[in-house]
């Protein structure tokens, strides 16, 4: 599916925008529905924590204390767009192609940055929040705003996926030094909305301030191989749903109904 020049682009940058995923009628249906869960079931944030956020690199002072992000996981529970979304096949195919043949859902998660004082982010890699035992894994950004330097795009550091899980501080979220990971050298990926952003569960990435008027919405859906076995975090334990390939046989993953570990007693 995708291109030996894109696979290139990718192991060797660390990210890969793909163009119009999503048709225009697609973005329309998840959009609308998005709007529905933010309005029925998000209390929004001041988003990710530490003290980062004293840092004038990411937010004045005046800033600091008006930042808003509306979060929310699995919008496939609650919005059948984003039930068809997860299972784009164009998107599942590019995916086995970098770390396939087999694919897994991991996890689905909101980062929507509010007007004029839309969250940032830090730079960090996705790893400490769900370790896995090696990196076939592929987050994908689906872009339902358009991404822009304006409001707060995703920014990569290229090649820093080669580099494995680093060692990050735990004060608030999980980030890296801000001195040593300054978001001044991370490139920006403008991306429009329909489109896709990969990049591997290793790669430095963070975002700026959404300043615009309007809000950023950015959903990143996390698919693994079904081999590389979840360490710890987010979501662990948990089956997810096979976009690619039929799920292997592999030794030491139980896959039990309730999606829970340890198997919950036995209910009645
Ligand atoms: O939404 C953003 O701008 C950043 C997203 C991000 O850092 C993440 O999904 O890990």
């Amino acid at each position: 599916m995708l291109t030996k020049e894109e696979i290139s682009f990718f192991n060797e940058n660390s990210y890969l925008r793909m163009k119009a995923v999503y048709s225009p009628d697609e973005v329309d249906a998840m959009s609308r529905e998005l709007d529905h869960v933010i309005e029925n079931f998000v209390t929004p944030s001041k988003g990710w924590q530490g003290p980062w956020r004293k840092d004038s690199q990411y937010l004045s002072a005046d800033e600091e204390s008006k930042t808003m992000l509306a979060g929310i996981k699995e919008l496939q529970h609650f919005s059948p767009a984003w039930a068809h979304a997860i299972l784009n096949q164009r998107l599942a195919a590019s995916i086995a192609d970098l770390i396939g043949p087999e694919v897994e859902l991991q996890q689905v998660t909101l980062h929507a940055k509010g007007p004029e004082y839309g969250a940032p982010f830090p730079m960090h890699q996705d790893y400490p929040f769900y370790p896995h035992e090696d990196d076939r894994f592929i987050d994908a950004l689906v872009h339902v705003d358009a991404g822009t330097e304006e409001n707060g795009c995703i920014k990569f550091l290229p090649g820093s996926h080669q580099l494995g899980p680093l060692k990050h501080l735990r004060n608030g979220s999980h980030h890296l030094p801000t001195e040593q990971y300054p978001i001044e050298d991370a490139v920006s990926v403008p991306a429009d909305a329909g489109d896709v952003v990969l990049f591997s569960i290793n790669t430095i990435h963070g975002s700026a301030v959404n300043r615009t008027k309007e809000w950023r919405r950015l959903v990143r859906l996390g698919y693994r191989n079904p081999r590389n076995k979840q360490l710890g975090g987010q979501a662990f334990g948990r089956p997810g749903i096979m976009v690619h390939g039929v799920r292997p046989k592999v030794e030491g993953v139980e896959i039990n109904p309730y999606g829970l570990w340890p198997r919950p007693a036995a209910t009645p």
